[in-house]
């Protein structure tokens, strides 16, 4: 009996991978096909994968051409299979010749022509989400690319001054917008990082248009106005999400399901501290007034774990600012301590200082550390009074996890609901001390 076996992802199966099963069939007398699983499918930088690993397996069953379908979990798996089922012939789609020539040592490989025509990719795209792109700042390069991986999103329109952008968009089939009106009637959703003092309007005229928003962290600068918002979004079934890339990646979901899980016992202190050290001491008044300051860069992603952790319900909180300008409302370093019930915790950040951007969970069993930079992480360390019980966690986290949280922000619209990633509470309270700090009632001054 000659075994067959090849591999693929079948993402909503189509009739290219229908006439490669049928042709891998002829090959011999007997045909196993291995379906990738989705955690396999991102290391190979392919995500969103529209089905689940049992949808696309009960596919391939009820199809009725394979006689035995397996999952295929991890890397160097192919070699196990062809040993472990005595296979005779690897074969795939030539869209991979050369690719598994390593496997002659032990089968006979076969590359069939790929269909022309049809792909899961291109499927994905006819129902894909339009994506636009407002702001100056050189992360939207960064969202740029990171929406090119993942699948069923393309970004459609770009509104900017900044030149590298245009210089990447160039010979792209992306519209340069002069307004930002025109940027909303070509796009289904907006990603917006302009200034936090337009959000408001920005966000308001997005959703007046119906169109769905991820919007850099803070949403606004006033409470008020961030609630009003959400309202609004809700009202007309759009989605709003706070773009606070941490909140999204792996490994900081992680750690905060084993806090949760009681992991390091009560937590008693939270510390996490957010720098980038810029250049703004040079800075004349109207570089100043354009940017980020401190607690608007660094403020939502130092509260994140703060907020997330001890809710938002503290006693008493105290903001410290060193300040770069009073009339600009420009703070070079902030420091924000809390007290809840049973729990202190402070954030620190700054874009005019230095310090070990570090994040220090303690509790009454242990604590976890998260080293520099923390917010990209793809590791942390839960450490206890003996070091034997010590342990280390690592996960994947590629693009700096822009991508998960592009990836959540379309998930989040075609399911009509935003996963608990981040809750309209947490990205309110974030505001709110936000709005505090503007306000400038209460903060104490270092000069
Ligand atoms: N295919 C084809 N014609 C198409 C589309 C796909 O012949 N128009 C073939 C592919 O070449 C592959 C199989 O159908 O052999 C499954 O395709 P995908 O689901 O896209 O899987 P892929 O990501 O190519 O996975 O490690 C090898 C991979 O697992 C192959």
């Amino acid at each position: 009996m000659i075994k067959v076996i090849t591999y693929g992802t079948f993402d909503l199966l189509h009739h290219g991978h229908i006439r490669l099963l049928q042709r891998a069939k002829a090959l011999g007398d007997y045909l196993i096909v291995g379906v990738t699983t989705d955690d396999f499918d991102k290391s190979r930088g392919k995500i969103n994968v529209q089905q689940s690993l049992m949808e696309r397996i009960e596919a391939l069953q009820d199809l009725g051409i394979a006689d035995e379908v397996i999952a295929e979990e991890y890397e160097g798996q192919k070699i196990d299979d062809i040993k472990r089922y005595d296979i005779d012939i690897f074969t795939v789609g030539s869209d991979w010749e050369g690719h598994f020539d390593y496997l002659k040592e032990y089968c006979e490989v076969i590359y069939l022509k790929r269909t022309e025509g049809i792909s899961s990719s291109e499927i994905r795209r006819r129902q894909g989400i339009r994506l636009g792109l407002i702001g100056d700042s050189p992360v939207l390069c960064k969202y740029k690319r990171e929406a090119e991986i993942v699948n069923g999103i393309d970004v459609t329109a770009v509104c900017t001054d900044n030149e590298e952008i245009m210089g990447e968009v160039q010979g792209q089939d992306i519209s340069v917008c002069s307004s930002y009106d025109e940027l909303l009637d070509l796009c289904d959703a907006v990603y917006i990082i302009t200034h936090p003092s337009r959000h408001y309007d920005d966000i308001k005229r997005a959703l007046l248009k119906g169109r769905h928003v991820l919007c850099e962290s803070p949403i606004t600068v006033k409470y008020g106005e961030c609630m009003e918002l959400f309202r609004l979004a809700s009202d007309k079934g759009l989605v709003l999400m706070d773009a606070i890339k941490t909140a999204y990646s792996t490994a900081f979901n992680r750690l905060l399901l084993l806090v949760k899980g009681g992991k390091i016992g009560k937590v008693l202190s939270i510390d996490s501290t957010c720098t980038s050290l810029g250049n703004i001491y040079e800075w004349d008044k109207s570089i100043i007034r354009k940017s980020w300051n401190s607690i608007c860069a660094w403020g939502p992603t130092a509260l994140l774990p703060i907020f997330q952790i001890a809710g938002t319900g503290y006693r008493k909180k105290t903001l410290t600012s060193y300040m770069l300008s009073e009339e600009e409302k420009f703070d070079a370093y902030t420091k924000i301590d809390f007290i809840f019930p049973g729990l202190a915790a402070s954030a620190r950040v700054g874009t005019g200082a230095k310090s070990e951007g570090d994040l220090v969970i303690s509790g009454t069993k242990g604590y976890i550390y998260v080293p520099a930079p923390w917010w990209k992480t793809d590791y942390f360390e839960v450490r206890y009074e003996n070091q034997e019980n010590n342990r280390r966690y690592f996960y994947q986290l590629d693009g700096e996890g822009i991508r998960y949280e592009i990836l959540a922000f379309l998930r989040a619209m075609e399911s009509g609901k935003r996963k608990n990633y981040l809750n309209e509470d947490v990205s309110g309270m974030i505001v709110k001390i936000i709005e505090e700090f503007e306000s400038g009632t209460g903060v104490q001054k270092l000069i």
